[in-house]
Formats: C-alpha cells, sequence, structure tokens
C-alpha cells in the first residue's frame, strides 16, 4: 500500500506539490523544477532543481516517510541526524571532503529537520549528490567492491556511536526468526486464498527454518556484537560516481539501528551478485556471479577490517543466504496479505520478487564451499 495517494507520479500536480514542499524548507533559489524519483519500495521521493543568484542550479531530495512503514517518523529523522551529524563530524576530520558530497539534512523555516504537511505526512529534505547515479543491478566488479567498501566505511564511520543514542524504528526488522513465524502466522490464515498458489514457494521456505536463527543465537552466546548498522544496504542505496563508478556515499539511512554488520553485508550480497532485477520473471537468469562476490569481500574486508572480528568473517556467506531468505519470506507474505508492505506495480509484483530470491538462495546453497573458500583467501591475503 502506498500511504501517499495524493501523490501520483503521472499527477500533473507534481511540481505544485514539490514546490510547496520546497517553500516549507529553508533552501536557497528559485524553484525550477520537480520530480518523482521511482527508486525503493517505501518512501515517496522527489527531486527539485533551485537556480542560484549567480544563475547556476542546486538539487534537493524531498522525501515523504511511509507512516504505515515507520509509525514515528520523527524517530527515524532524529537517527538519521544524529548519524549524518557523526559521520560528517569525523568526514571532515579524518577524510576531508572538499566536494561536500555527504548526506546532510536541511531545516525548514520553522528551525525543524521536517515539515508536516495537510495530509499529516512527515517531509524531510536532503541535499543531491550531484555526478551519481545509482544501480539497481551491478555492471562490474568495480562497482560491487565500491559498494562494499562504502557500507563497511559507514559501519566503520558509526562504529564509536552508542547503539544506544539510536531509536529502534522498526522492532525485529532482521529478526529473520519472528519473519518466518510471521509467514506462518499470515499462511495459516490465509485471508485472500493465495496461499495455494505459491506452495512451492512455501515449502521452500519451511525447509529452511532452521537457518533463519542462527545469527541470533550467535548474538545470544556472544559471538557478534551488535553495532550500529545501515541495515538496507541495497546495491541502490550508494550513490555511485557516474564516470569513475567510485562509491561517494550511501543514502537511505531510515533503518540505521542497532543491528549486525552480517545483515548488511549479506543485503549486499542478495542484491549485488545476481544480474537479474530483483523482480525479474525468467528465473534462469538469476545466477549467482563469485566474481561480484568475490569483489564484494574484498571491498568489505578493506573497509571492515578494521572492526569485523573471525566469527563474523566466517559467517559472511551464510549472511548472504540469510539475508536473501529473509526477504523473500518478506515479499512471499506481502503476496499472502495483499501487497500491504511493500509498493507493487502490478499484481503477483510482491511474488515475482520472493521467486528470484528463492531462486538466489538456491544458487547460494550450491555455492556454498566455493563462496566460502572464497572469503578465506581473501581474508588471508588481507592479513599476509
Ligand atoms: C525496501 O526502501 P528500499 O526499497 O531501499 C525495504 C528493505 C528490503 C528492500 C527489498 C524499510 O528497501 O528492507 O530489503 O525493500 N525497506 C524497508 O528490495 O522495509
Ligand atoms: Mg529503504
Amino acid at each position: 500500500m502506498i500511504s501517499h495517494p495524493a501523490l501520483n507520479p503521472h499527477d500533473s500536480g507534481v511540481w505544485q506539490l514539490v514546490a510547496s514542499i520546497g517553500n516549507r524548507f529553508a533552501v536557497q533559489g528559485e524553484f525550477i523544477c520537480g520530480e518523482k524519483i521511482d527508486s525503493g519500495h517505501i518512501n515517496a521521493t522527489y527531486r527539485a532543481t533551485y537556480r542560484q543568484r549567480d544563475g547556476s542550479d542546486r538539487r534537493y531530495i524531498f522525501q515523504a516517510i511511509n507512516r504505515n512503514v515507520f509509525k514515528d517518523p520523527y524517530a527515524v529523522i532524529a537517527n538519521v541526524e544524529c548519524v549524518t551529524r557523526h559521520i560528517n563530524s569525523r568526514v571532515l576530520r579524518l577524510k576531508k571532503d572538499p566536494r561536500g558530497q555527504t548526506l546532510n539534512l536541511f531545516p525548514a523555516h520553522t528551525g525543524a529537520l521536517w515539515v508536516a504537511d495537510e495530509h499529516g505526512d512527515v517531509w524531510r529534505c536532503y541535499n543531491h549528490i550531484e555526478g551519481c547515479v545509482t544501480h539497481d543491478i551491478v555492471a562490474n566488479t568495480r562497482q560491487a567492491y565500491q559498494a562494499a567498501r562504502a557500507f563497511g566505511s559507514f559501519q566503520n564511520l558509526v562504529s564509536d556511536l552508542d547503539p544506544n543514542s539510536i531509536t529502534v524504528t522498526i522492532p525485529d526488522f532482521h529478526h529473520t526468526r519472528k519473519r518466518f513465524a510471521r509467514l506462518m502466522e499470515v499462511a495459516a490464515a490465509d485471508p485472500l486464498g493465495r496461499l495455494a498458489g505459491v506452495r512451492a514457494e512455501f515449502d521452500f521456505i519451511r525447509r529452511r527454518e532452521m537457518h533463519t536463527g542462527l545469527l541470533l543465537d550467535l548474538v545470544q552466546a556472544g559471538g557478534i556484537p551488535i553495532r550500529v548498522t545501515h541495515n538496507d544496504t541495497k546495491i541502490n542505496n550508494v550513490m555511485i560516481d557516474a564516470v569513475t563508478d567510485v562509491a561517494v556515499c550511501v543514502i537511505d539511512l531510515d533503518t540505521v539501528m542497532p543491528g549486525l554488520v552480517l545483515h548488511d553485508f549479506g543485503d549486499l550480497v542478495r542484491s549485488a551478485t545476481s544480474p537479474a532485477a530483483e523482480d525479474a520473471t525468467d528465473l534462469s537468469k538469476v545466477t549467482m556471479q563469485m566474481p561480484m562476490f568475490e569483489a564484494l569481500v574484498e571491498g568489505y574486508l578493506d573497509a571492515a577490517g578494521a572492526f569485523i572480528n573471525d566469527t563474523e568473517i566466517e559467517h559472511l556467506v551464510h549472511a548472504g543466504k540469510l539475508m536473501t531468505l529473509e526477504v523473500g519470506i518478506r515479499f512471499l507474505t506481502d503476496h499472502l496479505e495483499g501487497d500491504v508492505y511493500f509498493k507493487t506495480h502490478r499484481p503477483g509484483h510482491n511474488l515475482d520478487r520472493c521467486r528470484t530470491q528463492l531462486k538466489l538462495v538456491a544458487c547460494i546453497e550450491a555455492l556454498e564451499p566455493a563462496m566460502n573458500a572464497i572469503v578465506d583467501k581473501v581474508r588471508r591475503s588481507k592479513s599476509g
């Protein structure tokens, strides 16, 4: 369900909408144009261009927070503020950032970092990261390496932030065991009678219940720590320089919460190793590309080497399988519930998405020993 029926992308009122939201933020210049950005399954996102006094153009992102997903949008904004402020101060100190290409929230005229509109939607404004693109599918190993390094550096930059300073905005977001249990509940109720059509997918998931608790048990046993993590490290959540393929910064910080770095790495494996789209219908195109996986491990360990522990490294492959399974579970649950969580663009969209995930899980299972051998090789090359 999209929580913004008034914001239909085909609505000719897009410009007026963007201009009127923009008016309420402290952005400089004269409004030139606005457009909807159709990326992401959750929020409504717009880009606006403002002409400056010197004739140059400056762009901003306005985003309405999906209230169905984020019950407390103000807590989301507070988390984002905390993390961007922390990262910006560290980036300025450590790395220098001459182009100012980090994510920043812009204040409203009220001084707050948000604007609430007449529909009750809560908006925020970010600078637009210039010269960059996002990729739904990784085109080459350089992009995979760069994306993994970017998320590893992000984790590194927030590694000295107290997890208690971040609010849990979606409880149990990556509690895979609970995600599994929820699917079982919804399947038992089968509110729309869709279960009969998804028996194969449902049984595939059911046979893998034993995987859902392994990392949770390791946390309980003290083997892996809770850190501040991104929690939505899908490949299109990293801005990549359009010319050089260098990753410039990670975006979509809404799900930053206390969590496991393995979930972040696992979601990269899920989203950056297959050459097929997440909603592809030709499942023969969904494969695990080992060179992409190797590039992810390289990039990730180059950045995360500073803080990651051995148990975490030993579970990188498991994490990839787990996150792919978890998202498959979530897509199937949403399909059975009537597509109430993820935005969909066609009937059966969530089921198609679920099928690509399960196909990728099967590919990972077939290659698990080889993938673990790659992790070992890369790890040895870094310590040697
Ligand atoms: C959603 O917003 P987006 O499209 O980056 C979802 C992720 C899923 C992803 C699947 C808050 O991410 O958890 O992994 O779709 N975000 C939320 O593509 O649920
Ligand atoms: Mg998101």
